[in-house]
């Protein structure tokens, strides 16, 4: 008897086991469909595709058993995925039938104004708002979405209307944030990623006693119209660049323009012990991804440099410091470097979704690829089209493109532009005030920078975009560590290229350079990693700026 999680096999259930294991409860997984008859709770995570989550509960026979359960009156609280198989079907797999609990499809957002996945943290609106059960919900706090399929919300469809608890707005598009009805309840954003307001909510919805379906009375459906602007914030990820040093301790290190090993001897407390050519050493990746997350960073972005070279999965330390962070850290943690097909010293190979899922059960919530983005894109691009082996593609398929990010390392190619006739002439950025006179492309690399790919950046985000990536983390081997700015050419470039979101990435110095990046290139997130190391510049002084700009951030 007792809690009980559903863990459909797709997805980061270990951040939901951590929250639990944070708010002291003990639980079980189900594992056969008997252990429905001894849940007193359950609680269902996930993200991913609607038709995996449906075959994968079909398949171990659960499907039914878990309608019965919350046709019982018992306790459910869906989240994401979880949320959406109460609903009837979704646009995303034609065909799959939902649970069928709530009479409404499940359809995409629309993208033709707006990047989807819908990723970031939102605002959500009580339906009614004299509601008496917020369910642990907060007003005016911001919770942590990422999908791309959602409940249109329709006053009309009054069947439907009778579970929705909350809305959100994004874009113009109202849709359903959380329902809440007797015994169900459940939450399109993931309250095990929403940090302390999360949190809280997990815990009011443990506590709650049991409560039934049975006689609750009709609710007068509620018209909604959408506001000028949607609540959606801008993003503010703290990125770690992780490696081996030469004693063999897994660092944080930071590079000028990829190059990681110090100049010369420095006098910084930090670096005191550093000699030209050590790695540079700016602390240890857990502590300060604890760090970022107690500051309000709204992500964290751990990116395994050097596994380019050989990275096995045996063994892989990155794993064992995602697993530590993720016990402490409840906002959305990204893992890059390594994702691709690997052997194992004994031999045995493993693919890049073995890898990738590795780190999902781990606590990774998603994975950025780099290296082997740059060749699966080479590859569609020969070929037309892609062949479902490609990392991007595989991952994206079982885990859902909104757990896909590919990293781009691109570099600046000055050419002359009175005479430059090549085949990136309609990517060429002509360079204004000191750069007047100048003109440049941006070439694609691998292997952090030290091999030049005949790809330009804007072929690379098309190419990831169609084969399944969910997001753009979008550096700047040419402006990385010297504090000067983001390159706005390069963002509004990838920008207007794609439509997943993307993160600038690469030379900020200071609070001003992101207002001034979101200001200028319509970016959904902005990434830094040397300031925040040395704190010369901290987080709570970016969000306050943002706040004093009137950008909307958490
Ligand atoms: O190719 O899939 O194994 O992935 C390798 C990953 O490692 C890629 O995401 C690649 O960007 C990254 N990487 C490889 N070499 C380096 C290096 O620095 N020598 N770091 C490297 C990339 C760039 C940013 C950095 C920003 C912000 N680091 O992540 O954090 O530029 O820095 P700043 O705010 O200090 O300017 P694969």
């Amino acid at each position: 008897m007792g809690l009980y999680l559903l863990d459909y096999g797709a997805g980061n259930v270990r951040s939901l086991a951590n929250s639990l294991k944070k708010l002291g409860y003990e639980f079980q997984w189900i594992s056969s469909p008997d252990d429905f008859a001894k849940a007193t709770k359950l609680i269902f995570p996930g993200v991913g595709a609607f038709k995996r989550a449906i075959e994968h509960l079909q398949s171990r026979g659960l499907f039914e058993p878990l309608k019965q359960y919350i046709l019982s009156g018992r306790p459910y609280f869906g989240i994401c995925i979880g949320l959406q198989v109460l609903f009837s079907s979704s646009s995303e797999n034609p065909g799959v039938e939902g649970l069928g609990i709530i009479p409404s499809p499940i359809q995409r957002f629309d993208s033709s104004s707006k990047s989807v996945p819908h990723m970031g943290w939102n605002l959500v609106d009580f339906l009614d708002p004299e509601e008496k059960s917020k369910e642990g919900m907060e007003e005016k706090a911001h919770y942590y979405f990422v999908h791309s399929y959602r409940a249109l919300y329709n006053s009309a469809n009054i069947a439907a209307a009778q579970w929705v608890h909350t809305t959100a707005q994004y874009g113009q598009e109202i849709f359903i944030a959380s329902v809440h009805k007797g015994n169900v309840f459940g939450t399109q954003f993931h309250p095990e990623k929403s940090g302390e307001v999360g949190l809280r909510l997990l815990n009011a919805w443990l506590a709650k006693s049991e409560e039934r379906l049975v006689g609750e009375p009709a609710r007068p459906p509620i018209a909604r119209l959408p506001k000028s602007q949607d609540g959606l914030t801008k993003r503010i990820i703290a990125c770690m660049d992780v490696r081996m040093n030469d004693d063999g301790d897994l660092v944080v290190t930071k590079g000028d323009q990829y190059n990681v090993r110090e100049k010369e001897a420095s006098s910084t407390s930090t670096v005191k012990a550093a000699t030209a050519g050590a790695v540079r050493n700016l602390g240890k990746p857990v502590a300060l991804a604890s760090r970022y997350y107690a500051a309000g960073a709204d992500e964290i972005c751990l990116l395994n440099i050097t596994s380019f070279r050989h990275s096995p999965l045996h063994d892989q330390p990155m794993l064992a410091v995602v697993r530590t962070a993720a016990e402490s850290i409840f906002v959305p943690l990204t893992i890059g470097g390594g994702i691709k097909d690997t052997v194992d010293p004994d031999g045995t190979r493993r693919s890049a979704l073995e890898v990738a899922g590795e780190y999902f059960r781990a606590g990774a919530d998603k994975v950025s690829i780099g290296s082997e983005a740059v060749f699966a894109v080479e590859k569609l691009r020969a070929s037309g089209r892609g062949d479902g082996t490609s990392a991007m593609e595989t991952i994206a398929d079982a885990y859902g493109r909104q757990a896909v990010v590919v990293s781009i390392d691109p570099k600046r190619v000055y050419v002359d532009p009175e005479t430059y006739d090549g085949p990136y002439k309609s990517e060429l950025v002509l360079g204004r005030g000191e750069e007047k006179g100048k003109a440049w492309w941006y070439q694609c690399t691998v292997s952090g920078g030290r091999q030049l790919k005949d790809l330009s950046v804007v072929q690379l985000a098309q190419g990831s975009e169609a084969l399944g990536a969910g997001e753009i983390l979008l550096n700047s081997i040419d402006r990385d560590g010297t504090g000067k700015g983001f390159d706005f050419d390069l963002i509004r470039l990838v920008r207007n290229a794609v439509s997943i979101p993307v993160v600038a990435s690469s030379g900020a110095g200071s609070a001003a350079h992101f207002i001034e990046v979101f200001g200028q290139t319509g970016a959904e997130a902005a990434l830094a990693a040397g300031i925040f190391h040395r704190e010369e510049v901290k987080i709570e002084e970016v969000k306050e700026a943002m706040k004093l700009a009137k950008l909307i951030t958490r």
